[in-house]
């Protein structure tokens, strides 16, 4: 039992709700917890922080985040700033410069929730999916030349490295091994197009396949991949795709097992020299912000992962229980799932839960 030291930047749009009820979740968590607690450092930045000085952290922004044991995040993205002006002035030199290289995020069909896919039934949509998380093709490589002519040439370049690469690719064997449930690993790529890249991607996953024996495998290319994740998604255990395929495919795994608020995200550094960063997948969503009704559930989840990684397994496990009940429950549910209660009802139920046991 430990006091754990958390950087906090709630960011934009719904991000500031949700992050207030993983918040309260965490302090009760330490309510009911001897030894343990929490000490946060909240950080204002985001595209109001933009608005004032320019940039959406400050230039020692990731010196300040270093000493953290690890960083709560909220969402990133407003309706009158360029997205890549915010996403690569905030979220991805975190991940970047944190080396968080392994994103994983899960997906569960949970009792209470339906799918949207017709004749789903409970715990049959269960899968993991793992996303390279630094380089792929998010890598800030690229370049324009003679813009607003008829010569304009814009690049931009994929980045994988034999580190990044099979970094990713070990973590999700090793989670399939953890799992132990269908005992497969499925890598997306785009192979057939993208020659260079991803067939490197695919004969490192083969080299790292034979290492793991025990484990089925099947190569996707992601067009494919899209589709059996729509009408099979009870066929996948565990994922493994690019920064950009494994961004997109895991929106698709959030819906099919109800809802973008149920789906959490760690954000690892696998060597542990660096914080690493805890977020709901969902972005900033400025069409519900300040109305009191984003569901929290998808932060509350990635606080269970938190804690898990922090050493906190039997917190993280009450954590994860109290959601599976609340869902299940359907007492405070928000609009997303067919509920009619606020950000601030389901988070307090999700603690009064937990408080029970
Ligand atoms: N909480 C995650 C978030 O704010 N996401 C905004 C976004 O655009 N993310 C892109 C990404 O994660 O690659």
């Amino acid at each position: 039992m430990a006091q754990h030291n958390l950087a906090v930047i709630a960011g934009d749009g719904i991000g500031p709700e949700v992050i207030a009820e993983g918040k309260k979740v965490l302090e009760a968590v330490a309510a009911t917890t001897r030894g343990l607690s929490f000490r946060y450092t909240e950080y204002p930045w985001g595209s109001d922080y933009y608005r004032e000085t320019g940039l959406m952290m400050p230039a020692d922004g990731l010196e300040l985040l270093q000493s953290a044991d690890a960083i709560l995040f909220g969402a990133v993205g407003d309706p009158k700033i360029p997205d890549h002006i915010t996403l690569h002035g905030l979220l991805l030199p975190m991940r970047r410069a944190f080396d968080q290289g392994v994103c994983v995020r899960p997906a569960y069909l949970h009792p209470g929730v339906t799918s949207p896919i017709a004749g789903k039934t409970a715990g049959q949509i269960d899968m993991v999916i793992y996303r390279e998380n630094t380089e792929g093709e998010y890598a800030p490589v690229g370049g324009r030349i003679y813009p607003g002519t008829p010569y304009e040439t814009v690049m931009q370049t994929n980045v994988f490295t034999r580190r990044g690469t099979e970094r990713i690719i070990r973590a999700a064997f090793e989670g399939c091994v953890k799992r132990n449930k269908k005992h497969k690993v499925t890598s997306i790529t785009k192979s057939n197009a993208q020659a260079f890249g991803m067939v490197f991607w695919d004969k490192v996953f083969q080299q790292v396949a034979a290492e793991y024996p025990q484990i089925k495998t099947e190569s996707l290319l992601v067009d494919r991949a899209a589709m059996d994740l729509v009408r099979w998604p009870e066929s996948f255990d565990v994922i493994v795709a690019s920064n950009l395929f494994a961004d997109i495919l895991s929106d698709i795994a959030a819906v099919v097992t109800g809802s973008m608020g149920l789906a959490p995200s760690a954000n690892i550094n696998p060597e542990r020299q660096h914080p690493s960063m805890f977020e709901p997948v969902h972005g900033s969503a400025p069409d519900i912000a300040g109305r009191g009704i984003a569901n929290p559930l998808a932060t509350i989840l990635a606080v269970g992962m938190l804690l898990e990684h922090l050493g906190e397994a039997q917190a993280a496990q009450r954590v994860e229980a109290a959601v599976v009940r609340c869902l299940a429950e359907r007492k405070a549910l928000t609009g997303d799932l067919g509920g009619r209660a606020t950000t601030t009802q389901c988070g307090d139920e999700v603690v009064r839960l937990l408080r029970m046991g």
